[in-house]
């Protein structure tokens, strides 16, 4: 039967139950949005892994399919781990995934393997069955590898002689990398001497991801794009999901990141909050790269249980590259989420004094959009923090949103109870920081629910400020367990996971509140009330 409770989502993805953790082989095909995922059939909690299949018109509205892959061969007996969908020949798609096994013949030496999988039947839209390739696996750990750090093959891309690549990622000692491969039929693959790219000390990475962004506009591109006018992004998951802008060298396939400060592992975050073994593809309906995130529970593993489901995925985000600085991307919620929006409530230029938190009139529910834009005042009154990319999130939680600052905390709470007892504040703070003005966004969860046993981090970063800049913007998508906060045009993103006990449903309440000396002038603000999307489909 399906769980109900109020923790469930009403527009982002999540099975009708159990256990999901990355997403799988995002592609279009023949008009159908496919989407794969990390699933347990029998459980609410991590195992027995498969490829759970829904598809969709609109990234939104879900329809839920047989599950594609299940462990039934020698090479995938204990899980068919995560992979990619390239579409090859005539775009026709082909899956790349990991097997996991004890093909050594002992239970507790387990080894992973590449392997293939097509579908059934290229007439068929929805690509209901898949049939794993008769050579599989294709690839087994080559030497120097132990085969227990040998996963997650990306999408692959074709280069100027026609051979395709892909990568699969590793490690070696300490030392991260991205294995690359190279085929000329996509069955035979082998290993190029050099990888893709490594970073010392950095450990397994896990579910890379590569593709091209174009320099000059906000559109997507096919994967195996490369050349004039554009610039290679390389993401990995380890802890957190990290990400480097820089130049694909096609001579030697290999990447240099823009600026080596900025390096996988040690440079930006796709999200500062909870966000892993995330995946994009090129959306050639709408010209754009759609990236699609694993979100987990904040709760713990008896919670789900009793829950019968665990993790969401976070709502479809557009990337491109930011334009100002060159090296680092922007996120975006997908222009479909429109299609469910309701009631809405616009205000112009309300001054938030000193203390103040007040309720937004006119709008409720745990379904909400927000978006608004706040005029920074004089700046010099600032006070002085010294924020680093290795203490934001510490000064956020710190300096939590009730603390009493100079500019800021400012900003929204959301999935408020009436009397705010509870509530999640996401906010802003102003500081002067040795190497300059910089601005600190707060995802602060620590009276986000009068349950206790959660997990309420409060998460942050932060952004220079130049001179020049004279407002600071905010988008928040509330649905039920999940806020997803998208700041400064999609600069940073923050995605937290709450589970109010009376902020539920009609009861929850939007506040704009500041806890900052100087007045803040919020110039713009629209809220609107959000439909859910229904979703359908056989129970697997
Ligand atoms: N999850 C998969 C692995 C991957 C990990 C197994 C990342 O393929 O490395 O469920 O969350």
């Amino acid at each position: 039967s399906k769980p109900h409770n109020v923790q469930r989502v009403a527009f982002h993805f999540q099975p009708i139950k159990n256990w999901m953790n990355d997403p799988n082989g995002p592609m279009l095909y023949k008009g159908y949005y496919h989407f794969f995922y990390q699933w347990n059939p029998y459980a609410a909690v991590w195992g027995n892994i498969t490829w759970g299949h829904a598809v969709s018109k609109d990234l939104i509205r879900w329809h839920h399919l047989e599950v594609a892959l299940i462990p039934n061969q020698w090479y995938d007996l204990y899980g068919c781990w995560s992979g990619s969908a390239t579409l090859v020949e005539e775009g026709k798609p082909i899956i790349t995934y990991t097997g996991w096994s004890n093909a050594s013949h002992s239970e507790d030496h387990k080894v992973q393997m590449q392997a293939l999988a097509m579908p059934a039947d290229y007439g068929d839209p929805l690509l209901r069955k898949w049939v794993k390739a008769p050579g599989n696996p294709i690839i087994t750990a080559p030497q120097g590898i132990d085969s227990n750090f040998f996963r997650d093959p990306t999408t692959a891309w074709k280069g100027a002689d026609g051979k395709w690549r892909m990568l699969v990622g590793s490690k070696e000692n300490m030392t991260g990398m991205a294995l690359l491969y190279r085929s000329p039929d996509f069955l035979n693959w082998r290993k190029a001497i050099t990888p893709l790219h490594s970073v010392n000390g950095t450990g397994m990475w896990e579910c890379p991801d590569f593709y091209p962004v174009s320099i000059s506009d906000t559109y997507g591109l096919n994967t195996s794009a490369y050349g004039q006018g554009v610039m290679h992004v390389l993401k990995v998951s380890f802890v957190h999901d990290y990400y480097t802008v820089g130049t694909y060298i096609t001579s030697n396939d290999t990447f240099l990141p823009v600026q080596s400060n900025l390096d996988v592992g040690i440079g930006l975050r796709y999200d500062y909050g909870k966000y892993y073994a995330s995946k994009s593809f090129f959306d050639a309906n709408k010209n754009r790269r759609i990236l699609f995130g694993w979100v987990n529970e904040s709760d713990g593993e008896a919670a789900d249980i009793s829950k019968g489901w665990a993790s969401v995925q976070a709502f479809p985000r557009k990337v491109w590259l930011d334009k100002e600085t060159n090296c680092s991307l922007l996120h975006w919620p997908i222009e479909e989420l429109e299609s469910l929006h309701r009631s809405k409530v616009t205000l112009d230029s309300v001054s938030l004094w000193k203390g103040s938190v007040t309720v937004v009139e006119g709008i409720k529910g745990a379904q909400l959009d927000v978006e608004a834009t706040f005029d920074l005042p004089e700046i010099n009154d600032a006070e002085i923090m010294d924020v680093s990319a290795e203490n934001a999130q510490l000064m956020c939680s710190e300096k939590g949103a009730s603390r009493n600052g100079v500019i800021g905390p400012f900003g929204f709470l959301v999935l408020a109870t009436d009397d705010e007892m509870e509530h999640t504040a996401i906010f802003f703070v102003v500081v002067n920081s040795k190497d300059g003005w910089k601005v600190l966004v707060c995802s602060d969860q620590s009276r986000s629910s009068l349950a206790t046993n959660l997990d309420k981090t409060t998460y942050g970063s932060f952004s220079n400020l130049s001179g020049s800049q004279t407002s600071v913007s905010v988008r928040i998508l509330v649905d039920n367990s999940i806020v997803e906060t998208f700041a400064l045009g999609g600069k940073i993103c923050i995605t937290s996971r709450v589970y109010p006990k009376n902020a539920v449903g009609e009861a929850a309440r939007l506040f704009l509140f500041n806890n900052g000396t100087v007045p803040i002038r919020m110039n713009s603000l629209i809220a609107r009330e959000l439909a859910g999307a229904k979703i359908d489909g056989i129970e697997s």
